[in-house]
């Protein structure tokens, strides 16, 4: 198939690519670097060292023989460059990273506010009417967020994106009915991926798009088997205060002697997922698309949940790091249980790395590894979230 890939410059968008490549597929990547140009504004950079874009596509040419594209446009900005891109290349998938993905970046500013909704809605948005407007029958696959639901499980597991619901009739008869899943965003990030999931809604119902929405939880780890494959493919490693994850964050902490900073009392629940699943799971995804006039089809894709606190106990007992407890720069309930169901993927072949598995190696060859290039003044978290928070409201969910 040819697969156009968004944001294909990007820590998912790049393996993602480069699996898909490897597959055998024809790739085209579009991307306009912006993350690249984010380094800079933030003076900080990737842990690991990563080579230009043009690089990257050589080199995996020279180790594997397939020739990956790539064309410059901004989706959000460049409406009729996306438009006759699509309309040139035809491409029979489309799989959309190409969103400012940080939580803490989009609470940083106005400027990073209005940026960050103007941007992703602009991207999703553009590129569902450019599908519309070119006619284009291409499965849009997109990568959503677990944070669309907000992180209480209200005594439940959260289901795939719909919830069966009972309402009163006029009549007093109940009605069974299933509705999208109520969103709770916890940053303007968020809010964002709850916007492009009505978006989808509403282009599915209305233009017959085929799309699956990916609600993906919190990507840890850096290599796959292709960007092992060569010093010039490998992926890039964000440990900052706004673009790193958790995580990698304590990875590279411990690597460095750094006390792992864990927000608040660490009793925050989140959903994991390794990179490497992350991209067996967009090809599971391309690979099951939804017929046409089917509703938007929603997987979520996390393979564990883990509690803050414990995944730095656990850092800090293999890598003999100190573990601290520092003031929580965001809005968000301290304590949360999480429970989510993920059958679709395990049901469809995915086989998860754990993170019992793959932790060790995470320290030892890519924190350890590179280690010298961080720069630990950019480790603080210094994006804080809201006025009602410094107005001391506790925040519930
Ligand atoms: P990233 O910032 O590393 O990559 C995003 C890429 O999109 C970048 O290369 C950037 O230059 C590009 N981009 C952004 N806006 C663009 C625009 N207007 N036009 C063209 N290109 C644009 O982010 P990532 O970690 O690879 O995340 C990719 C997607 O996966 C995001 O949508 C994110 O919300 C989602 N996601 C990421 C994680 C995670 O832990 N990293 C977890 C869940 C979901
Ligand atoms: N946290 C710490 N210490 C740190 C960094 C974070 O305790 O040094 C805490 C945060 O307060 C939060 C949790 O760890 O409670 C997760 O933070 P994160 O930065 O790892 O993840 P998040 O902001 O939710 O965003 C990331 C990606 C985003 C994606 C999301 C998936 O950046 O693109 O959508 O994970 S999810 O969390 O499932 O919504």
């Amino acid at each position: 198939m040819l697969i156009a890939v968004l944001g294909g410059d990007g820590f998912c968008g790049w393996p993602a690519a480069l699996h898909l490549s490897d597959l055998g597929h024809e790739v085209v990547i579009v991307d306009n670097l912006v993350r690249r140009r984010i380094d800079e504004e933030l003076g900080a950079q990737s842990l690991t060292p990563i080579a230009g874009i043009e690089e990257r596509l050589a080199a995996w040419h020279e180790v594997s023989g397939q020739q990956m594209r790539f064309r410059d446009i901004d989706l959000a900005q460049d409406y009729e460059g996306l438009r006759s891109f699509l309309d040139t290349e035809r491409p029979d998938v489309v799989v959309h990273f190409a969103e400012q993905r940080s939580a803490p970046y989009s609470m940083k500013s106005p400027r990073h506010k209005r940026y960050t909704v103007d941007n992703n809605t602009g991207a999703t948005h553009n590129l569902l009417c450019a599908l519309v407007e070119t006619g284009l029958d291409a499965h849009l696959v997109h990568l959503g967020t677990m944070g669309v639901y907000g992180y209480g499980t209200a005594g439940m597991a959260i289901p795939e994106g719909y919830l069966d619901v009972q309402i009163s009739g006029d009549d007093g008869a109940q009605v069974d009915q299933q509705i999208l899943y109520p969103t709770n965003p916890g940053s303007v990030y968020h809010m964002t991926k709850c916007m492009d999931q009505q978006l989808f809604a509403y282009y599915a119902k209305n233009d017959a798009l085929r799309i699956t929405d990916l609600h993906q939880g919190i990507i840890w780890g850096t290599h796959t088997d292709q960007t092992l494959r060569d010093e010039r493919l490998i992926n890039r490693f964000d440990y900052d205060g706004d673009y790193g994850t958790v995580l990698n964050r304590f990875l590279m902490q411990a690597a460095v002697g750094y006390p792992l900073t864990v927000h608040g009392t660490g009793g925050q629940t989140r959903a994991f997922i390794h990179l490497r699943d992350m991209a067996r799971c967009v090809q599971i995804a391309v690979e099951n698309p939804p017929a046409r006039g089917d509703r938007v089809k929603i997987f979520n894709q996390m393979t564990q949940t883990h509690r803050v606190r414990d995944l730095a106990e656990l850092v800090a007992r293999i890598s003999d790091a100190e573990v601290e407890l520092v003031p929580n720069p965001r809005h968000e309930a301290a304590e949360n249980e999480l429970h989510v169901h993920n059958e679709t993927f395990l049901d469809l072949g995915l086989e998860p790395t754990l993170l019992e598995e793959g932790l060790l190696m995470e320290v030892e060859d890519v924190a350890r590894r590179y280690a010298d290039r961080a720069d630990l003044d950019k480790i603080p978290c210094t994006s804080t979230w809201t006025s009602a928070q410094e107005a001391g409201v506790p925040a519930s969910r």
